[in-house]
């Protein structure tokens, strides 16, 4: 079976079983000028991680290995935003740059261009941080017989980190790959990655993606 050196331990998995998951990679997060900036957020350390994920990408289409996104939004009603994320988010559902922020159907909302899903790919759209809330993803996820999860987007300590919580929570076993995701904040980035694999692996593994790629080469 393929195996990745990775923190803790070595990460061992069988490429029927093994999905990839692109949290969130939408123009309001990453877009310089849009959204994540406005909040006075360094885009520029989330953009790291779009060449990687592309090349990434390439070779795991090419394997023919499922591809799930994600992107954190609402409907254009904001039925589906919680008033406790509203207070703290108001920019939700406000008029931007790039079209209304975080809202379903808005050109800021949708993917970047460099990561836009292929063919049959996945799309969630969650209302919270984690992609299992309130989405379909643990159905989709059985259905294809997915035991282990490839984790890469945006914001490394946000939305990855609830979601390889949720994740592993519910049995699957994820891999981070630490140079397709990031923080705005490089102190979160480093310890986010940390909290990740402490403890034995409390929430999974840790590796870069060339690590991964040299195994799915073989
Ligand atoms: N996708 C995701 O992480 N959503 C966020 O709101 N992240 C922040 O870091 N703000």
């Amino acid at each position: 079976m393929p195996t990745v050196d990775a923190s803790p331990g070595k990460f061992t998995f069988d490429l029927d079983t093994t999905a990839l998951l692109v949290i969130d990679m939408q123009r309001d997060f990453l877009l310089p000028g849009g959204f994540g900036e406005s909040l006075g957020n360094d885009v520029s350390q989330l953009r790291r991680t779009i060449e990687p994920l592309a090349a990434l990408l390439t070779t795991w289409r090419a394997a023919g290995l499922p591809v799930i996104h994600t992107r954190e939004g609402h409907k254009p009603d904001l039925s589906d935003c919680p008033p406790a994320k509203l207070t703290r988010a108001p920019k939700i559902g406000q008029p931007g740059p790039f079209g209304r922020i975080l809202v379903q159907g808005e050109y800021g909302h949708d993917i970047i261009d460099e990561l836009q899903p292929v063919g049959d790919e996945v799309v969630i759209d969650k209302p919270g941080k984690g992609a299992f809330y309130a989405t379909d993803l643990s159905e989709i996820l059985e259905k294809m017989g997915a035991k282990r999860l490839i984790v890469t987007g945006v914001t490394t300590e946000v939305c990855v980190h609830t979601t390889v919580r949720e994740a592993n929570d519910r049995g699957y076993e994820c891999l981070v790959l630490s140079d397709c995701v990031g923080s705005y904040f490089p102190e979160f980035q480093r310890v986010g990655l940390q909290m990740i694999a402490a403890q034995g692996g409390i929430f999974g593994w840790v590796t870069e993606s060339p690590a991964l790629l040299k195994e799915i080469a073989r």
